[in-house]
């Protein structure tokens, strides 16, 4: 077995959120199990535990009714925090959903006045980003939904979250802020259906924008999987359109409610195949855990499962190089691409479209073929598992 080093260093870009190390393990059953954590001792937990950064919701850091000398001086305490522990801001990010004034959405809300006041609460939120340092702000839309489709056309919601995309770019533009936007999907919770389910709803929005170049995806693994979808391709999609901004890394069973569990605990075989994608493609940015501690936990728990979740990313991240040199493997990858060639197929032109007409494929021959995947598959298995 391999004696591999686990450790995470800065250069692993592991990123956390004030909200996720700072869980307090409410749920709709239950109250608070662990005492408040502040912004300062989170920062100085993610130093300790070897992160390379911290993000945030305007809130969980600025408290919503805060004066603006308030506001001040905990921004002040907070970057010097960080400054002192060596974390980073990459991603900033805004509350839209817990205030009882977004119950019915924000951008999509029908009270005009809630649209302006989530615009405005927005902009804010980045001037409080670029305060920190960050480059990257993400939009979830958390209650951009409905219990009722009797509330509003669906095609409404669309029309005026475009407008409100449109709207913050050309904040971002006029305050010379460099800003990149990564939208969430997620296809149900906190309401009972979410506009914009999946990653790739939003890939499609982001091209109808009219600065696309600025807005790209922020895809979760549990939001994936709670649609019974395959991170791994919605991530390749995501990649391969040049929009892979930012990523939201945790674990969640298919048909629970929304679990948020430590990276790669609840399924570490699809895990293993997003980590090696990432790795493969040579993604650079922030790598983020959004997820939280189990509610059994005090704050050593809490320890354990941030570290936990970096830990995992490191032992896939050197399971996919074992992968990659695989001798077996290889040999049995060296197969596929004789028959696939280069991936691609051939560009049109009438000639070669006459020429194809009128091919003769031995189409049984084609299928007898066995593709050794069961093999492959096992092999990864055995990598997994710790045998090979
Ligand atoms: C969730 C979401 C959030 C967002 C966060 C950043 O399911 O609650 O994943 O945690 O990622 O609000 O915008
Ligand atoms: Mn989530
Ligand atoms: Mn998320």
């Amino acid at each position: 077995m391999s004696q591999g080093n686990y450790t995470p260093r800065r250069e692993h870009k592991f990123t956390f959120g004030l909200w996720t190390v700072g869980n307090r393990g409410r749920d709709p059953f239950g109250d608070a199990v662990r005492p408040t954590l502040t912004p300062v001792e989170a920062v100085r937990m993610l130093g300790e535990l070897g992160a390379y950064g911290v993000n945030f919701h305007d809130n969980d850091l600025v408290p919503i009714d805060a004066s603006p000398q308030d506001r001040d001086r905990i921004v002040n305490e907070f970057r010097s925090a960080c400054e002192e522990n060596g974390i980073a801001v990459p991603m900033a990010t805004v509350n839209l959903f817990y205030d009882p004034v977004f119950r019915d959405g924000a951008f999509t809300a029908n009270d005009k006045s809630v649209r302006a006041y989530a615009l405005q609460k927005t902009m804010r939120a980045m001037d409080l980003g670029v305060e920190c340092g960050a480059k990257i702000f993400v939009l979830w839309g958390g209650r951009e939904g409905v219990e009722t489709d009797g509330c509003r056309r669906p095609d409404e919601a669309v029309k005026r979250l475009r407008e409100a995309l449109n709207y913050l770019c050309e904040y971002s533009l006029d305050q010379k802020y460099v800003y990149k936007f990564a939208l969430e999907a997620k296809p149900n919770e906190p309401r009972a259906d979410i506009y914009m389910p999946t990653t790739g709803a939003y890939l499609a929005l982001i091209a109808t924008l009219d600065r696309p170049e600025m807005v790209g995806v922020n895809p979760e693994v549990a939001h994936e999987h709670m649609a019974g979808l395959n991170m791994t391709h919605s991530v390749a999609q995501a990649w391969e359109a040049g929009k892979l901004f930012h990523i939201d890394l945790n674990d969640q069973i298919p048909g629970r409610y929304d679990q948020d569990l430590r990276f790669g605990s609840a399924n570490p075989k699809a895990a293993f195949w997003l980590v090696k994608f990432l790795e493969d493609v040579g993604y650079s940015g922030p790598r983020h855990f959004d997820a939280h501690a189990y509610r059994t936990e005090d704050y050593d728990g809490v320890k354990e499962f941030a570290s936990g979740c970096m830990r995992t990313y490191l032992i896939f991240k050197e399971k996919s190089e074992q992968w990659n040199a695989d001798p077996e493997i290889k040999a049995l990858l060296a197969e596929i691409s004789e028959t696939s060639g280069d991936g691609r197929g051939t560009k049109f032109n009438s000639q070669h479209a006459s020429e194809l007409l009128s091919a003769n494929f031995d189409r049984a021959g084609l299928a007898a073929r066995g593709l050794k995947y069961e093999r492959l598959d096992q092999l990864t298995m055995d990598i997994l598992l710790g045998v090979r």
